[in-house]
């Protein structure tokens, strides 16, 4: 008689997923990012263990540290007796090539851990998928109950520094060195952070930053005053006192300040979905094909440009 093992189905990994294997949060994390058959019916089956971890961003300029502080931040949730999920955003973008293999060396320490998973995401396509992307997999990251979620992307564009509104609380973090308060302020971080962290303040002119960008806080309205922090990522220095501030910030949030802020979320994730979903429906192979067919006619004027737009939307048939 010829044994075979049964295939293992995503119902087999959900299971698994939930009973707390790593092996089977790697597998559901590649069916979700590359968007694979069935992705979307195991995040909503998921969907009910989600929404008990915090999500903490990390973002900043190209170097800042941030894969350090991530690192050090880890180390002290783990010493609260704190499981810890990572997520490190768009590693293939030209700013951050490369870093991820000498995170893992660097971050050996808790990525030899088994009550650390650390993970990393891509996303190719366009149209908020960063930032959609990392939200399904940070779902994923809840459903197998990580305490702690920290999320990692340079914040030198909008696809990146989208992916912060996938936080509950964002830190920012920037280098003494002048003109990454200004560089900070160009990329929109300013309006997203809720904690800043000076970090490399062992190097010279941590006070003035902290100065300067005091000031700048202090011309814009603000509720909540965000605490800026000093620290030295390389050796842990200042770690407590980023700690600190982020418990700062969610209590300031509090229960309805959180609840808002994920409603947001979810706001901008379920929009980013439908729009995703459109655009795949639309750009289907019947769709270019009627695309070129209509670019064709438009060009020799045997139909109006824009009756053609609406014929093409009209394609975009409703999905079950
Ligand atoms: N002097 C000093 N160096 C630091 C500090 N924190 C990190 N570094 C160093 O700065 C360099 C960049 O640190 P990373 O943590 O990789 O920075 P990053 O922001 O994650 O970099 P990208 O992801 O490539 O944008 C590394 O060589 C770190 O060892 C610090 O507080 N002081
Ligand atoms: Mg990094």
């Amino acid at each position: 008689m010829h044994l075979m093992s049964a295939p293992i189905t995503t119902e087999d990994l959900r299971q698994r997923i939930l009973n707390k294997d790593p092996l089977a949060l790697s597998r559901l994390i590649t069916l979700v990012e590359n968007h694979r058959p069935g992705y979307d019916t195991m995040l909503d089956k998921l969907y009910p263990h989600t929404g008990n971890s915090l999500r903490i961003g990390i973002t900043g300029p190209p170097g800042a540290g941030k894969s350090t502080l991530v690192y050090q931040l880890a180390k002290s949730y783990r010493q609260q007796g704190k499981t810890v999920g990572i997520l490190a955003c768009d590693p293939t973008s030209p700013f951050s090539g490369g870093a991820l293999l000498g995170d893992r060396v660097r971050m050996h320490e808790v990525a030899d851990d088994p009550e650390v998973f650390i993970r990393s995401v891509a996303s190719r396509d366009s149209l908020g998928g960063l930032s959609a992307t990392t939200n399904e997999v940070a779902l994923l990251f809840e459903a197998y109950g990580f305490d702690i979620i920290l999320l990692e992307t340079v914040g030198v564009g909008q696809a990146e520094v989208d992916v912060m509104h996938c936080a509950d609380t964002v830190v920012v973090a920037i280098v003494p060195q002048s003109g990454d308060v200004v560089q900070a302020m160009k990329a929109g971080l300013m309006e997203i952070a809720d904690v800043f962290c000076i970090n490399k303040s062992d190097q010279p002119g941590a006070n003035l930053a902290e100065q300067s960008l005091q000031q700048l806080l202090s011309l814009t309205m603000r509720d909540f005053s965000n605490p800026i922090v000093q620290t030295v990522a390389s050796k842990g220095e200042g770690i407590v006192a980023l700690n600190e501030a982020v418990e700062k910030h969610q209590a300031y949030l509090g229960s309805d300040g959180q609840l808002r802020r994920r409603q947001e979320r979810m706001q901008k994730m379920l929009k980013q979905s439908v729009e995703i979903r459109l655009q795949q429906n639309l750009w289907d192979e019947a769709g270019n094909t009627l695309l070129e067919k209509f670019s064709i006619e438009v060009t020799a004027k045997q139909r109006p440009p824009f009756a053609a737009v609406d014929h093409l939307l009209n394609q975009v048939t409703p999905t079950s």
